[in-house]
């Protein structure tokens, strides 16, 4: 057995799936807690200074008095990929939008660029330095996109990167298809071709290899349309990819109500989605994928969480880490802006980086809360509360993670 004890507050959101209004900010809270485990799992929770019979054989880590919660789950990034775009800064002090780089065949298509010319073992050795650093900072779920092959090799090469991080690493990656990214340089202006492409050729294979569990279209203005969006991820439905939409980014051109037509998992991003959107989540049971750090580094607008909670769309927070608009996988100045930008409380925060955020990459039944039977994914901070943490920016606040009940060093 491995034993937590003396843990100031033990925080978790309860249950297996998505919380959403006024239950996305009730979070069991025990004082003077302690926290078993065995084979990897969560044996059994104390509170108020109660403890289990200690072997000898057992291992004690002591949380001196402070905050113990789930493992993060960090629920949307591009975390494999080739190059940096860092040289796209004088362009945006220049006065380029994120769409106009991209339009003039930079931002996406530049780390496509540098994602075909790397080599597989050099993608993994490359994304697992960026895992190691999420695990750092108290990730010990997250989710990656492909997106930067765009076609079917370089798709497959990214989506077994994906694979070999989940099953070499100590981090749970969930693998999403996101072929549907942006427009490749074969198809130029041939959108829907392309489209037929994704569906015809690559997601068979995708699915045939099992080398994802979900598909996500990047569902923007010059990008792909909501109809193109549409026929995508019901195609992919058919194969058994669950849907994902990179919804109203910049623009509100139908994807956060085309997620809820379809039964998506999650909407991510929604900084312009309107009422009519927010319906369609809603009725859909919809989880919203909120990305608080590409509002800041794009200098765009915060997307509406506080409306969304009011009406009952369980809301998840996520890095977005990519080489464009996100270079930054600190889940934590995420959890930060949650408070800040979105005026959430942080027992709302914690529900969306820990259980919401495991529910929208199919994972609320194994981890996302400290409740027995689940994973013993679990972070001590070094901090005596959730305020604390939520408080604080720009350090790492953690002080030990433990993954399946096991401490990482
Ligand atoms: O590489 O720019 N929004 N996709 C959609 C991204 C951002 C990632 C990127
Ligand atoms: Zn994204």
């Amino acid at each position: 057995m491995l034993l937590i004890k003396n843990i100031g507050i033990l925080m978790t959101p309860v249950g297996k799936s998505a919380l959403c209004g006024k239950a996305q900010a009730k979070n069991l809270k025990l004082h003077n807690a302690a926290v078993a485990i065995c084979d990897g799992k969560i044996a059994a929770v104390y509170k108020d200074g109660e403890l289990p019979i200690i072997a000898a054989s057992d291992t004690v880590i002591d949380a001196q008095g402070n905050l113990v919660t789930p493992g993060l789950v960090d629920c949307h990034t591009h975390l494999v990929f080739g190059g940096w775009r860092n040289h796209e800064i004088p362009l945006k002090l220049k006065g380029a939008s994120y769409l106009d780089i991209l339009k003039a065949g930079g931002g996406i298509l530049d780390t496509v660029k540098n994602t075909r010319l790397m080599r597989e073992e050099e993608l993994f050795l490359k994304s697992e330095s960026f895992i190691r650093e999420m695990l750092a900072n108290g990730v010990t779920t997250v989710e990656s996109k492909s997106g930067y092959g765009l076609d079917y090799d370089n798709e497959l090469k990214q989506l077994r990167v994906n694979k070999r991080l989940n099953e070499e690493t100590p981090m749970d990656v969930v693998s999403t298809f996101l072929g549907a990214h942006a427009i490749p340089p074969e198809y130029t202006g041939k959108p829907d071709e392309y489209i037929d492409y994704l569906s015809e050729r690559v997601l068979p294979e995708v699915a045939r290899l099992k080398l994802a569990e979900f598909c996500d279209v990047f569902c923007e203005d010059s990008v792909f349309d909501a109809a193109q969006s549409r026929k995508l991820l019901l195609r992919a439905q058919k194969y058994g990819l669950k849907s994902k939409i990179h919804a109203d980014e910049i623009e509100a051109i139908g994807g956060a109500t085309l997620a809820g037509e379809i039964g998506a998992v999650s909407a991510e991003h929604l900084i312009a989605t309107d009422e009519k959107g927010m319906e369609s989540m809603a009725k859909g049971g919809v989880i919203a994928a909120l990305l608080p750090a590409t509002s800041f580094y794009l200098g765009k607008n915060y997307a509406p969480a506080r409306a969304m909670i009011e009406r009952g769309i369980p809301v998840a927070i996520a890095s977005d880490f990519n080489p464009g608009s996100c270079p930054s996988l600190n889940l934590q100045f995420a959890i930060n802006l949650g408070y800040i930008a979105y005026r959430m409380f942080p027992e709302e925060i914690l529900t969306a980086v820990t259980l919401n955020a495991a529910c929208a990459i199919g994972r609320g039944e194994t981890v996302g809360s400290i409740e027995e039977g689940k994973q013993a994914d679990l972070v001590i901070w070094d901090a005596p509360d959730l305020e604390m943490v939520c408080y604080r920016f720009g350090t790492n606040q953690v002080k030990t993670v433990i993954k399946k009940g096991e401490i990482i060093e």
